[in-house]
């Protein structure tokens, strides 16, 4: 096959800056300190040493973005002009953006290149639009001030396009914390910024661990915007109870995909690998849940192995990788030890496990109640089990706690769109999966969390009615 991608120049990019990952503040580089590490998980290498913002160092940057906010405010055109220059910047730089991508995470460099930058890019020049327009057309809506965004580690630059394009087309500013195991692409982020004249304190990155997310959370910000797990979702949810901070929610899923029996099967199990095994099934909306329908289960099953069989694991460089290394070790020991700890139903290994990568995993014969049937793995472990009537489908893909994302396969469009409307779920597809777009709100609903990214939704989210006084008739004293 091909060579691997070099990454050669992402290496370097790191060590010209010290080979530090810190935090950016007022439009400069502030406090770079190694005080803890980011490495290559498919190899183990250290890549930057990195900052964990202090208390202090958050407040610097939130009162760096509150300065900057209301001129920021003023006026849409100009900030539309400034987005599309760090669209037209990332694509530019597009292949460091997924090389270090690929360093950080471990995840395929094919779906780095193909995947996460470009629908990233495509978020800045989505939103980049509303900011033209909004002045004109949204007379009635103003910002709502300095939105703290925390990310997570599964899509460290478009989870961090998700966050700040939207922001930013409304007049909002931001102090951004990517997580702790990836925080390269938000420092080229950074610099992208400058070169795209983002004027100083609009965009402010904070790098550090939980304890700087829940400084971030307390600080003087008027919305905090959050991905991640669903227990740390609820502890930002007590802590911004009662203070008046907007919120919105984007956290776990077990979301089910259900094939009825009259589904394209070949079309199901080609969807299938791409729902769970896609970046490890380290995704929010991983079609983790196989339900099947009892008349066709075993031929869906071998189907799937057989499929399972061909996966490459390995090099993440390299370009032929389907599935590649696991974000950090103490996530694959999470991942394993779910595993190992339930021993129910029959399970269907491509491998076993080396290193930092877990191979294709399946498992069939649970019980809806089952434990790996209820709780989300985050990796690349399959779960199925079997339905009979839809009535039944319906019940068995509804009973979690989740709410973030279902498919729906089969060919009578009238069974689809009768299922469809009765899953509890943020989002469904049918016969399709992991469809995204910059212009269709995303999010869930019970414990997947609350508020949409993305449409428009997801700029509503980042904005408040205009405050329009009506004077007193009489003055108050
Ligand atoms: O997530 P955390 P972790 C799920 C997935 C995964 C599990 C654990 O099941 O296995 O969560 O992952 C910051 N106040 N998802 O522990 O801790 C943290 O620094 C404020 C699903 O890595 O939620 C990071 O930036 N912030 C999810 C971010 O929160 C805090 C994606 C996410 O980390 C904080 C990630 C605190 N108290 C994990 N504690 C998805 N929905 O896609 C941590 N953080």
């Amino acid at each position: 096959g091909p060579a691997p991608e070099d990454a050669s120049d992402a290496r370097a990019w790191i060590e010209a800056r010290g080979g530090i990952a810190g935090h950016f503040i007022g439009g400069t580089w502030d406090a770079m300190r190694a005080d803890f590490d980011t490495t290559n998980p498919a190899t183990g290498e250290r890549l930057a040493g990195v900052t964990k913002g202090t208390e202090a160092e958050v407040e610097k940057a939130v009162t760096a973005a509150r300065k900057a906010q209301t001129k920021w405010a003023k006026n849409g055109k100009t900030r539309a002009r400034v987005l599309y220059a760090i669209a037209r910047l990332m694509q530019k730089n597009a292949r460091l953006l997924a090389v270090m991508e690929t360093l950080d995470t471990g995840k395929p460099i094919r779906e780095a290149r193909d995947i996460d930058v470009p629908l990233a890019i495509r978020h800045f020049y989505h939103h980049a639009g509303f900011a033209q327009l909004m002045d004109d057309e949204m007379p009635d809506v103003e910002p709502l001030g300095v939105c703290g965004q925390i990310i997570p580690w599964n899509f460290p630059l478009l989870m961090l396009a998700w966050k700040i394009a939207p922001a930013l087309a409304m007049g909002n500013t931001v102090v951004l914390k990517p997580a702790e195991y990836t925080p390269m692409t938000a420092m080229i982020f950074a610099e992208i910024c400058t070169q795209a004249g983002v004027p100083p304190g609009v965009v402010n990155i904070v790098t550090g661990d939980g304890e700087t997310g829940a400084a971030l959370v307390n600080a003087n910000v008027d919305k905090i915007a959050f991905t991640g797990s669903t227990a740390v979702g609820r502890l930002i949810r007590e802590q911004t109870a009662g203070t008046g901070k907007a919120l919105s929610l984007e956290l776990g899923g077990k979301s089910p995909y259900i094939v009825f029996e009259d589904a394209d099967i070949d079309s199901a199990v080609e969807g299938l690998v791409d729902a769970i095994w896609f970046n490890g099934g380290q995704v929010c909306c991983a079609g983790s849940r196989l339900l099947v329908q009892e008349g066709i289960a075993e031929t869906f099953y071998a189907k799937l192995k057989a499929h399972m069989d061909a996966l490459r694991m390995g090099d993440p460089l390299d370009k032929c990788i389907d599935v590649g290394a696991i974000v950090d070790p103490s996530q694959l020991d999470r991942i394993s030890s779910m595993v190992a700890q339930n021993t129910a139903g029959d399970t269907y290994q491509c491998g076993a496990p080396d290193g930092c990568f877990y191979p294709p995993t399946l498992i069939t014969g649970l019980a809806p109640s089952d434990t790996l049937m209820q709780e989300e793995i985050f990796g690349p472990v399959l779960v199925a089990t079997t339905f009979r009537t839809p009535a039944e489908a319906v019940e068995v893909a509804n009973n979690t706690r989740y709410g973030l994302a279902a498919s729906v396969w089969s060919e009578n469009i009238n069974l689809a769109l009768d299922i469809a409307p009765k899953l509890v779920s943020g989002i469904v597809w049918i016969n399709g999966t992991n469809m995204m777009d910059a212009a269709a709100g995303f999010g869930g609903v019970r414990e997947s969390g609350f508020g949409r990214e993305g449409g428009w939704e997801g700029l509503q989210g980042y904005t408040k009615p205009r405050g329009k006084p009506t004077p007193l008739k009489t003055p108050v004293t």
